[in-house]
């Protein structure tokens, strides 16, 4: 092959991206609850070690491009789309205005909004900080963006503490911390109690979320569980108005199997939002694109929220590979993304209905005919040979994943 001149380097992505086939229409795609985060799309392909390889993406592009892909919801932070000194000032009105109008000409609707608590230097102790005057401005934060969500008819508030924590360990004391952070999230379902209140609509969902690690050495609320003890522990005024936002790779990173993660959250009722997107255990949050890493894990991630009906969103937090060009975010990542998702959802209902899993769970289920005993090596016994259906099961789990239960064959 000849080196490929890089004016024909577009064209060649566009034709191989064609060339798998399979991808789904605007319209399909957009029957879907997935919602396409600001900063996603805008994400310059920079960190620590990372300069950008990119041009960052303002707001109106990232809704158009949404919009043609077939991504039916946008969200933000709120320093995504308006600078720190415009919080809570004119400056604001005036850009949620143009949201506003860009959200209408593309007929996307913004699902999700969240308050940047990590970023600005102004919480470099954390939004939770020792001093009453960072607190009350966190306060502030959080209650515009309700102010925001309510603008723009969003119904999601999202939370991830990101600086909750700390790098030496005894300069705070955690408690207090939590306590000071208890009062943020209060102010903000307050503020949002009397605003829903005055427009006669009714209050977001004000959902947290966990990282384990990042970007603080160590974390207060570093996992969901732990988050589902907080929003229990008695310190929130409206434990009913806060429920949780798991991100898959978020739960990952700790080592936790992310359904078994997600399952908890749904016994408690607090499965109300979800960031997808993929990696490896134990590592930095590396945010890959849903389905790239753990397919058949994310197979059964699916087939446990389809069986349990949670309709709540999906969305892509996820950072396009630095190696993905501006015009490959659009035209590779974020399609590929929706479809891969798309595709594992529909596996997952494949799954649901399968009679092999079907018949072998039923089996599982009803055991074996003995009558209760306290005799443990006779029920062992009675057992021991459908017990080999958990492998069966697994195994047909990866014939759906990679078609043979629809025509594909092994050949030497
Ligand atoms: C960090 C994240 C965040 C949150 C976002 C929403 C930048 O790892 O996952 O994305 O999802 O702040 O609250
Ligand atoms: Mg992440
Ligand atoms: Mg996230």
């Amino acid at each position: 092959m000849q080196p490929i001149p890089t004016d024909q380097q577009q064209p060649l992505v566009d034709r191989l991206t064609a060339a798998c086939g399979g991808a789904y229409t605007p319209e399909q795609r957009r029957q879907y609850f997935i919602t396409g985060p600001q900063w996603a799309a805008a994400y310059p392909g920079h960190a620590l070690f990372h300069a950008p390889t990119r041009a960052e993406v303002a707001f109106p592009e990232v809704i158009r491009e949404y919009a043609k892909i077939g991504i039916g919801w946008w969200c933000t932070h709120d320093t995504d789309v308006i600078p720190t000194a415009d919080l809570g000032k004119e400056g604001q009105d005036k850009i949620v205005a143009e949201i506003k109008s860009c959200l209408n000409e593309s007929g996307l609707k913004c699902s999700m909004v969240t308050t940047e608590t990590f970023h600005h230097a102004v919480w470099a102790a954390s939004p939770a900080a020792e001093s009453p005057i960072v607190r009350e401005y966190a306060a502030f934060r959080v209650k515009n963006t309700v102010d925001i969500g309510h603008e723009l008819g969003a119904q999601f508030a999202v939370y991830w503490p990101g600086s909750l924590g700390y790098f030496v360990q005894g300069a705070v004391e955690e408690t207090e911390t939590l306590r000071w952070y208890a009062e943020a999230l209060n102010a903000a379902c307050e503020h949002d109690i009397e605003v829903a209140r005055k427009l006669g609509c009714p209050t977001l969902k004000h959902c947290m979320e966990a990282k384990p690690f990042e970007p603080q050495a160590e974390i207060l609320l570093p996992t969901s569980d732990a988050m589902l003890g907080f929003i229990a522990s008695g310190l929130l005024t409206h434990p009913e108005m806060v429920g949780l936002n798991p991100e898959y790779l978020h739960e990952l990173m700790w080592g936790a199997a992310p359904r078994a993660a997600l399952a908890r959250a749904l016994v408690a009722g607090k499965l109300w939002h979800f960031d997808i997107n993929d990696g490896y255990r134990l590592k930095h949050d590396v945010d890959i694109a849903v389905g790239l890493v753990n397919p058949l894990d994310w197979l059964n991630v699916l087939v446990l929220l389809r069986s349990h009906g949670y309709n709540g969103p999906f969305n892509l937090d996820y950072k396009p590979p630095r190696t993905t060009s501006n015009h490959g975010v659009f035209s590779v990542s974020f399609p590929t993304a929706v479809d891969r998702f798309i595709t594992l959802w529909e596996m997952a209902g494949e799954v649901i209905a399968d009679p092999v899993i079907k018949e072998a769970t039923d089996a599982l289920k009803v055991g074996a005919p003995m009558p209760a005993t306290i005799d443990a090596t006779a029920i062992a016994e009675a057992h021991k040979e459908l017990l080999t259906l958990h492998e069966l099961i697994g195994h047909r789990l990866f014939q759906i994943l990679v078609g043979a239960h629809r025509g594909r064959v092994y050949s030497i």
